[in-house]
């Protein structure tokens, strides 16, 4: 490529494929900067919802008759999709979950059961709640130990600490590939091959990782990625489990039912082949369709241009939020995603989330499902910008003008 040209996106055409982006909020023009907490959706995605339900709405894997054979083929159809995504080494590896909080806890659950005490998990200071909770629960019903590796205070991760928490006790290693509530990059690889030199499994929180750009597993190397459909401009209710095949094909099964079975008898059942025995009970089938396409229309940009993109909003924003007065940014680590989360004095994060969406402003504030870290970090909570490949740079100005005039109500 010639680095000299910049790649670029169409972003007044990528827009106009939102309808959401279009409608106004109390006669303002909508600015979402609210993308961490979920992403807007393309027609095409809201289309193939419609179209699914409108043209053959069936349960899959039954097929009996025609609606079930194109249900089901459209289901698996956006299952080998999502696995070319993730460069899975086969569809197998994708199990369908409601998002990354129920593929966590599918993961928690099955270790739960062969922890002891002795055995240590490690996670780190800037876990969301989904990716904290479960392994607590997992450690105090098996007597296993929860480590916490710590950050700095600019919110990257202190590796040297993490280093020194692995040994051969550490049975998992769980971490986010990006932080919700600073924006953190992850160094996912060099964190997996630490834990892997100390026999430690390895479990990534994908849930903001997936929506910027490409995710391969294999190259990453862990064992489980967990992501949620609805931060990739899928539905909500669906998401992702991807696991190494060998290991999921032994997983103690979770939720046991229809579907997850080969045969049963009155006194016991065999389970299924992957990827069905870890997918109990009739699925969210035109969730799957919906995640399936909006991954297909997702790449189909060029990733390069969305990084670009997306890195031009945070530094214009990371700039502007130095000339506010009295602004204080929260994750400042080098490697970051367009998040920028922040506190202002003089104001409440909830006055200035509530005042801002007077303006027509979405952004998200409080503690992010992240209260160990914002108590680590000396907050309450933070407001929280979260830019996504739509954002313009114009709507960069907006969110400071607002910024200004709720400064100035707050005064
Ligand atoms: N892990 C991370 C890093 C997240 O950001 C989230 C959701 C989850 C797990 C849970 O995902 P779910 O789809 O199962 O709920 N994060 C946010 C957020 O930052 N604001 O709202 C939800």
């Amino acid at each position: 490529m010639n680095m000299s040209v910049m790649p670029s996106l169409d972003i007044k055409a990528l827009r106009e494929q939102f309808p959401v982006l279009s409608r106004e909020v109390d006669g303002k023009p909508l600015v979402y900067l609210d993308n961490a907490a979920t992403t807007q959706k393309p027609q095409c995605v809201i289309d193939s919802l419609v179209d699914y339900y409108s043209t053959c709405n069936s349960n899959v894997h039954r097929g009996a008759h025609k609606l079930a054979d194109e249900a089901t083929q459209r289901y698996e159809g956006a299952r080998d999709i999502v696995a070319g995504f993730i460069n899975a080494a086969a569809r197998e590896e994708v199990i369908w979950t409601s998002g990354t909080t129920e593929s966590i806890n599918m993961v928690a659950n099955g270790l739960a059961q062969m922890l002891k005490a002795g055995d240590e998990v490690v996670v780190t200071e800037m876990e969301h709640h989904a990716n904290l909770v479960p392994w607590q629960q997992a450690c105090k019903r098996s007597g296993a130990t929860l480590k916490i590796a710590p950050i700095f205070d600019d919110g990257s991760l202190d590796l040297e600490a993490f280093k020194s928490l692995l040994n051969s006790n550490t049975r998992l290693v769980a971490f986010p590939h990006v932080s919700n509530s600073l924006g953190t990059v992850n160094p996912v690889a060099e964190l997996t091959a630490l834990a892997k030199q100390a026999g430690a499994l390895v479990l990534v929180d994908g849930a903001q990782g997936v929506a910027h750009g490409n995710v391969d597993v294999q190259a990453l190397g862990c064992d489980f990625y967990a992501f949620s459909g609805h931060k990739i401009f899928g539905p909500t209710g669906i998401g992702v489990l991807w696991g190494r095949q060998e290991l999921l094909a032994e997983w103690p099964v979770w939720i046991t039912g229809g579907e997850m079975i080969a045969t049963v008898t009155y006194q016991d059942a065999i389970w299924n082949q992957l990827p069905y025995r870890l997918e109990a009970g009739t699925p969210h089938i035109a969730g799957a369709i919906g995640l399936g396409e909006a991954v297909r229309w997702f790449s189909q940009l060029d990733m390069v241009a969305v990084a670009a993109h997306e890195q031009a909003l945070l530094q214009k924003a990371t700039e502007l939020a130095a000339s506010i007065e009295g602004l204080k940014l929260i994750g400042t680590a080098k490697h970051k995603v367009g998040v920028l989360s922040f506190v202002m004095a003089g104001g409440h994060p909830a006055d200035i989330g509530f005042l801002l969406d007077r303006q027509g402003i979405a952004i998200r504030t409080g503690h992010h499902c992240a209260e160990p870290l914002m108590n680590r970090l000396g907050v309450p909570g933070t407001a929280r910008a979260s830019f996504s490949i739509y954002n313009t740079l114009e709507e960069v100005d907006v969110l400071f003008e607002g910024l200004r005039k709720v400064q100035m109500m707050l005064a």
